[in-house]
């Protein structure tokens, strides 16, 4: 595959540090960070790494993570070993951090966190810099984090600490969050503020669908002089979205908010588990949908800080983020659909060996959004911004 052209307009960076990839939460657990990896491995047979700058992520330091996090949950999580599960003397702890099954105590884990929170405050430096005008960190995006507990896979919020640090050079910063997941943990660490403003896309059941919260009158606090009132937008889905309808829906409801709010900058948490065939989630996107969304935000040419997040079908998502990263450096037409024969493991990638399978059509899911429904969120997203300036 020849290498592709180094885009003359602006720069790429990509923020990664290989030692976050073999951390292990255990052999049951939906989340891989091997698919990083993946994803690193189609990047480099494509020859995108030529067209970007690449650097090694360092770890946050413990100050750095303190910015937002308190010391005594960060305490904890760099003292946890993974026999204090079963110990009574720490489960006082465990309970009231939030570690069990969704958010085991594993081999490592504080190195693992401190490197990818590492890699989201170095793109966003570089970012506020001005050496870099769109900055990936694929192992970030960690959503569900609060300041003193571990929630849903996340340990330390890498979007917080990336977003406060956007914030010391731009007034306003925009977050846009295409996780299937609720991005709670942002939301509520910028709760009471009008300098982010939290634009999650999700799967909503109160009830049955983790974290439960992001209802569409979830919009900041209730009191008219808290400035963080209706700064947190939110747009609840049910299953089966399909590119069409979702597309759609992102433009007329991002497109108004950033021409709106006019951030000077922008927070993309890029989730694959929004697509079609993800072990956990349950919309019907396929990677080119997932992808014009991130293509969609780029037009704005605004400062991008673009992170992962979840994604539990690792073949699909390295193929999503590895066509996000072609988008990033607008190269997405110089890319062969058909996976290279030299990239590493590429057995992944059968039978099709596509960037692009047909994943909204090898499980069958009917879309539980009516047309109705998606006009109705759009009608109150635009009734929501009229509390909004720039
Ligand atoms: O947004 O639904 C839950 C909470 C539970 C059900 C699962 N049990 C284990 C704990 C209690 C109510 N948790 C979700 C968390 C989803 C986090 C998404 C993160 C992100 O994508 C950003 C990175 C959940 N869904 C599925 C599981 N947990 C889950 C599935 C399978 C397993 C194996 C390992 C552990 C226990 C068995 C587990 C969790
Ligand atoms: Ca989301
Ligand atoms: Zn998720």
């Amino acid at each position: 595959q020849n290498a592709i052209p180094r885009p003359s307009g602006y720069r790429v960076s990509w923020h990664a540090n290989p030692d976050v990839e073999p951390h292990h939460f255990g052999s049951s657990h939906p989340m891989k960070p091997w698919r990083l990896t993946l994803t690193k491995q189609l990047v480099m047979a494509y020859g995108m790494h030529h067209a970007m700058d690449l650097y090694l992520a360092r770890a946050a330091t413990y100050e750095e993570l303190a910015e937002f996090h308190h010391t005594d949950y960060l305490d904890f999580l760099q003292q946890v070993m993974p026999g204090d599960m079963e110990k009574p003397e720490k489960s006082e702890s465990i309970v009231k951090y939030n570690f069990g099954d969704d958010c085991p105590i594993f081999n490592g884990l504080y190195e693992y966190c401190s490197l990818y929170a590492g890699g989201s405050l170095d793109a966003a430096r570089k970012l506020c810099n001005n050496q870099s005008e769109i900055a990936i960190n694929w192992s970030g995006g960690l959503h569900h984090a609060k300041k003193g507990e571990a929630s849903g896979f996340c340990y330390v919020n890498d979007i917080v600490l990336g977003i406060l640090q956007l914030l010391r050079h731009h007034p306003r910063v925009m977050y846009v969050d295409i996780d299937v997941h609720h991005g709670d943990g942002v939301e509520q660490a910028f709760w009471s503020t009008d300098r982010v403003l939290t634009v999650s896309f999700h799967k909503y059941d109160k009830d049955n669908f983790f974290p439960g919260t992001g209802a569409r009158d979830s919009t900041g606090p209730s009191h008219p002089l808290n400035p963080g009132a209706h700064h947190a937008l939110n747009v609840p889905l049910h299953d089966g979205i399909d590119d069409k309808s979702y597309i759609q829906l992102f433009k007329d409801i991002v497109g108004p908010c950033i021409e709106t709010y006019k951030p000077g900058a922008i927070a993309l948490q890029c989730g694959a588990d929004s697509l079609g065939c993800d072990r956990l989630g349950c919309f019907n996107l396929n990677v080119g949908a997932h992808g014009a969304c991130v293509a969609y935000v780029k037009t704005f040419n605004l400062p991008l800080l673009v992170v992962g997040g979840g994604g539990y079908t690792p073949r699909n998502v390295s193929r999503a983020w590895a066509h996000e990263t072609s988008i990033l450096l607008d190269a997405a037409d110089l890319i062969d659909p058909n996976i290279p024969e030299t990239v590493t493991f590429r057995n992944h990638f059968g039978p099709d060996y596509s960037l692009f399978p047909p994943l909204s059509e090898m499980r069958k899911l009917d879309n539980k959004n009516s047309r109705a429904y998606l006009n109705g969120l759009v009608q109150s997203v635009r009734e929501q911004l009229r509390y909004i300036r720039g």
